[in-house]
């Protein structure tokens, strides 16, 4: 069960409402307002203003209503983080747009137009995008300046549906994504926003790859240097 549908009396009058469900993308928004501490209102996926009638769908106190994920990850972010700079957003903006552009593609295969998933690129061989995520997140624990951020809840989101759709998927060649992916679906409010069974699948499958690459389990991200 979701920890972030409303709880307070003033989330249930006005403020933030989330047309969403848990079988969708729609949780990643949620994992991202807990991580934060900002309370919003876990609403059916339809009826919404939402242009395209997909979800999920955010709407806020006078008027806002945010579609897209990475969108609607960005809103909050400003929320969590209302003195950020221009500069200080860069950092994890082009991460949350990266996620929605290019690894929603590349973990899923879905073409524009058709969300149908058609099978992941991460664990072929030869890929320039995800070769180079590999790199990255062998030389750090979380994308931005090491400090778990907006730009992971997007990131590790989207990587982490992968098992889901993908069983057979095979990343014990990515042991840096694999270890990157196993302390996303550790953090409680992973497990809180998506679900126990989802969290335990994912890091079942990273101990497995683990096993099958011959890397040492639950060692820290630098081991995979
Ligand atoms: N790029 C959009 C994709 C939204 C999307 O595809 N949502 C799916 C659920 S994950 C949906 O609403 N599908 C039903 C439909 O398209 O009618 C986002 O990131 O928000």
């Amino acid at each position: 069960m979701l920890a972030l549908v409303a709880t307070t009396a003033l989330a249930m009058s006005s403020g933030l409402r989330l047309h969403g469900s848990q079988q969708t993308r729609s949780p990643l928004v949620n994992w991202f307002a807990a991580e934060a501490g900002i309370p919003l209102t876990v609403v059916p996926p339809r009826p919404s203003a939402h242009p395209f009638g997909q979800v999920p769908f955010l709407t806020d106190d006078g008027g806002v209503e945010v579609f897209e994920s990475g969108a609607i990850l960005l809103y909050l972010a400003d929320k969590a983080a209302p003195g950020a700079s221009a500069a200080d957003r860069a950092r994890y903006a082009k991460w949350v747009v990266w996620s929605n552009s290019e690894l929603d593609g590349l973990c899923f295969g879905a073409v524009p137009g058709d969300h149908r998933v058609r099978g992941t690129s991460l664990d072929k061989p030869g890929v320039r995008s995800v070769d180079r995520l590999e790199e990255i997140l062998s030389g750090c624990e979380w994308l931005v300046d090491g400090t778990f951020s907006v730009a992971d809840v997007a990131v590790g989101s989207y990587l982490n549906y992968t098992p889901l759709f993908f069983p057979n998927t095979d990343l014990s060649m990515r042991p840096a994504i694999v270890a990157y992916m196993d302390r996303c679906a550790a953090r409680p409010k992973f497990a809180e926003a998506f679900g126990a069974q989802h969290a335990a699948l994912v890091r079942a499958k990273c101990a497995a790859w683990r096993e099958r690459a011959g890397a040492p389990k639950g060692g820290p991200f630098g081991l995979f240097k």
